[in-house]
Parts: structure tokens; sequence; C-alpha cells
């Protein structure tokens, strides 16, 4: 039978417009992964837990890949594009081994390089970088999650400290973090601290009982009577605009790294259907395969095309918000498609974990909730499109 001389994951050869440096950042984290994480994370999803998240971090680290867009303090000052490529890579593996890149580098280190003192920026950031350390970041609550202006979590003085009180939820990395960038309301409105996670009252567990994102931590922070010095506060962050400052880094990321997500659930569908044979013929060979294969290409051209556009326009420094929601909600949706037009391809063996469909496709029904769910992304866009925002 003829054998398909294109590249299926890249119908529009996005592949042409990355430069020598971009393709060897994406080669050496494909080959790493390969080796490294590839062979352990269906296991680790089906286990609901990694095997040694620090270590995983410490080697991350060692990759150059934790902080990668930032400049100085041992950060890679890799471009926008560069890193899109690598969010891409790592969520081709497991959207959880991403997020703990994502969450790292884009909330927990962007907000103290951004916002941060130099005191704050010189105890945290190399060592973040290094992987030695391990950040997370709390905006989400029990009862604030698309709306965090109602947020709780109060910060208030007592001499010259602050007493943190509140709980977060549903917070990445938060069990093994050393350090939580806590956003909490004070009389000043929205402020940000660096929280090290062995203050006194401060305590994180593990929430139990998900069927997605399996292969990464994800915890509920309590904060009781947390005192912290007067230094401990971002100074620069004032607001809400200071943790949604944040989530357009990892918006970004996101918007990358389910091109990897989709990859590799097209690649699986396209291999299988090559393979499997019913009715005497692959099922390659029938029409009703071929549409979805057809529309799995097509989805991902289009994801694919649109990451690298607004990665150029973030390495030119005119990447707006509504964009990067442009990105984040039609990626993801299209991701998810992808994953369970790719999951019937794979009949009954679509629902195991020896293919990596089903465990990529439970992944994106968290992606598609965090960091602004589809809808919020909606509106966000819709504000844009009219100029009246529809939130509330
Ligand atoms: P609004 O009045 O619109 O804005 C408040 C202030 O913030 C500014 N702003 C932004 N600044 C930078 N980037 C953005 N994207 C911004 N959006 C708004 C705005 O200009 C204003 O500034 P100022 O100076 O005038 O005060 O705020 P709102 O309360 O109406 O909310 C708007 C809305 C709904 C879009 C926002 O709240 C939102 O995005 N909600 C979604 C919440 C969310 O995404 N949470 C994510 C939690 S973190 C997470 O999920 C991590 S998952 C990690 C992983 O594992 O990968
Ligand atoms: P809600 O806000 O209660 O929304 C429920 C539903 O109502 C959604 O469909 C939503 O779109 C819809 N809705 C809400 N308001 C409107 C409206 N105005 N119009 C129309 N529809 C609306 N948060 C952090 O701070 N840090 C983290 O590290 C982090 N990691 C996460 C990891 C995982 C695995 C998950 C699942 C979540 C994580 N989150 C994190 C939380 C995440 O950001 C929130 O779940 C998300 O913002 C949505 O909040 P919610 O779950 O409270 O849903």
């Amino acid at each position: 039978m003829a054998q398909p001389t294109i590249d299926v994951a890249d119908l529009a050869d996005v592949e042409s417009l990355l430069d020598d440096d971009e393709k060897a950042v994406r080669q050496a984290l494909r080959e790493w992964l390969a080796a490294s994480v590839q062979p352990r994370v269906a296991d680790w999803f089906e286990a609901g837990r990694i095997d040694d998240p620090r270590g995983l971090a410490r080697q991350l680290g060692e990759l150059g890949v934790l902080g990668m867009h930032l400049e100085g303090y041992r950060c890679a000052g890799m471009t926008a594009t560069q890193y899109g490529l690598a969010c891409a890579e790592l969520e081709a593996c497991d959207s959880g081994v991403r997020s703990l890149v994502s969450v790292q580098g884009s909330l927990a280190m962007f907000s103290i390089w951004r916002f941060g003192s130099e005191e704050q920026k010189q105890q945290w950031l190399p060592a973040m970088a290094a992987g030695e350390k391990i950040g997370c970041f709390g905006l989400t609550e029990p009862d604030h999650g698309s709306d965090p202006s109602g947020m709780r979590t109060r910060a208030r003085r007592s001499g010259d400290d602050w007493v943190l009180d509140g709980r977060k939820m549903w917070i990445t990395n938060g069990s093994i973090a050393d350090v939580a960038i806590v956003w909490a309301q004070t009389d000043d409105g929205v402020r940000g601290f660096a929280v090290p996670t062995d203050t006194p009252g401060f305590a994180a567990a593990d929430i139990p009982h998900k069927l997605s994102l399996r292969a990464s931590v994800t915890s509920e922070l309590v904060l009781d009577g947390v005192r912290l010095p007067s230094s401990a506060m971002l100074p620069d962050a004032r607001g809400l605009r200071g943790p949604l400052s944040a989530l357009n880094e990892a918006r970004f990321g996101i918007l990358w790294g389910v091109t990897g997500a989709a990859r590799a659930a097209l690649t699986a569908a396209a291999e299988y259907a090559a393979e499997r044979v019913q009715f005497g013929r692959p099922i390659a060979g029938f029409q009703l395969t071929q549409h979805k294969l057809a529309d799995m290409a097509t989805a991902l051209a289009t994801s694919t095309l649109l990451a690298h556009r607004l990665g150029r326009l973030k390495d030119e420094g005119r990447l707006r918000p509504d964009q990067v929601s442009l990105g984040k909600r039609h990626n993801v949706r299209a991701a998810l498609e992808i994953c369970r037009t790719a999951r019937s391809v794979l009949g009954a063996y679509g629902i195991s974990l020896e293919y990596p469909v089903i465990r990529h496709m439970n992944n994106l029904e968290s992606v598609s909730t965090y960091e602004g769910t589809h809808e919020m992304h909606t509106l966000i866009l819709g504000e844009a499109i009219t100029g009246i925002p529809a939130f509330r």
C-alpha cells in the first residue's frame, strides 16, 4: 500500500518557518523526553503520581527549561517561540509535565521576576531555574475560580509583618513547593506574597480522585495565621493586573503546549489506522476514517500556525492579552476535538493507557478549565470584539 509522503502533523509546513536555533532547542528536549519521561509517564498517570517530582524538576532545570524565557538570574533567556516549542514537546509527553514547567516558569518565577524585589529575585530565581526550589501559584479559591476579584484570602498588617489567612484550591505543585506565590486582599487591594512553604500556619494537601492531570500534583493550600516579614510582599504587583499578567505568560505556553498533545494523538491515530485491518482492508482506507484524519490534521495545522504567529508577535513585544485568549481558546478546543476523534479511530484501544490518546484527552479537560475556562476566553474575546464586558 502507498505510504504517506507528507508529515501528517504539519500539513502547513510550519517547520520551514523555524530557524536552526529553534529546531535545536526542540530537538534536544525531544530526545531527552523520549529517553527519560516518555517511557514512564503512562505509569505515572495510572498511579496518579509522578515517581520523583523534585528529581524531575532538577533534571528540567539542568536542561534549562525552567523560566527559560526569562532574562538573568541564571534563566536561559530564550525567545517566546523557543519557549512555545518546548511547551509543545513537554505536552506531547503529558500535559502534567508541561504544567509543572508552566507553573514554575510562567507563574511562580515570572511573578517574582516581574513584580519582586531584588532581594526576592536573588533569593528564589537562580534556585528555581535550577529546579532546586519549586514554586506554586495560588489564585483560585474554593468559592472564587473564574472570578478571582472576590477572593477571600486576606493579608493584614501586624506591626511590620503581614499575617495571611485563607484557602487556595486546585494549586499545581502545591504540596511539593518551596515557595507559594499567594494572592490576597489587603486594605490596598489585591497584593502578591512570596510565602516560604515551611512558614508556620502554611499547609498543603493533595486533592484526590482526579481523573485528569494525574501525572501532576494538585493541592489545596491552607493559610492559617501565616506571619511573614514585610519583605515577603511582591512590591510591584498592585491589583488583579499582577496575577492576570502572569496568566498571560502561562496561557501562551498552553496555546503552544496543546499542539504537542494533539500531535501525539493524531500520530497515534494515523499509525493505528494504517495497521488495523477490518472488512479485509486497513481502516485508513475507509472514507469515514479519512474524513477523521483530514479533520484532525487540518485542526492541528491551524492551531500550529496560530501558535507560531502568536509566538512571533510575542517575540516582537506586541502580543495582546485578547490574542492570548484567541490562541488558548482555539487551540485547547481543537486539541480536545483531535483527541476525541483519535480515540474513536483506535476503537477499544482508544480507552487503554497502552496508547497515549485517552490520557491526553482526559488531561485536556483540565487544560480547558484552568488558566481561564473556554467560556472566560470567549467572554474576553467578546469584549475585545464589541467593547462590552459581559462577565457580570
Ligand atoms: P478586570 O477589571 O477586567 O481587570 C482587572 C485589572 O487587570 C487588568 N487585566 C489584565 N492585565 C494583564 N493581563 C490580562 N490578561 C488582564 N486582564 C485584565 C485590567 O486592565 C485591570 O487593570 P487595572 O490596572 O485597571 O486594575 O477584571 P475582572 O475582575 O473583570 O476579571 C476579568 C477576567 C474574568 C477576564 C479575569 O478575572 C480572568 O481571567 N478570570 C479567569 C481566572 C483564571 O484564569 N484563573 C487561573 C488561575 S491559575 C491557573 O489556573 C493555573 S493552572 C496551572 C497549570 O497547571 O498549568
Ligand atoms: P467556576 O469559576 O466555578 O466555573 C464553573 C463553570 O461556570 C465553568 O464552565 C465556567 O466557564 C462557567 N462560568 C463561570 N462564570 C461564568 C460567566 N460569567 N459566564 C458564563 N459561564 C461562566 N488555580 C490556581 O490558582 N493555580 C493553579 O496552579 C491551578 N492549577 C489547576 C490545576 C488543575 C488540574 C485544575 C483543574 C485547576 C487548576 N487551577 C489552578 C484552578 C483553575 O484556574 C480554575 O479551576 C478555573 O479558573 C475555573 O474556576 P472554577 O473551577 O472555580 O470554576
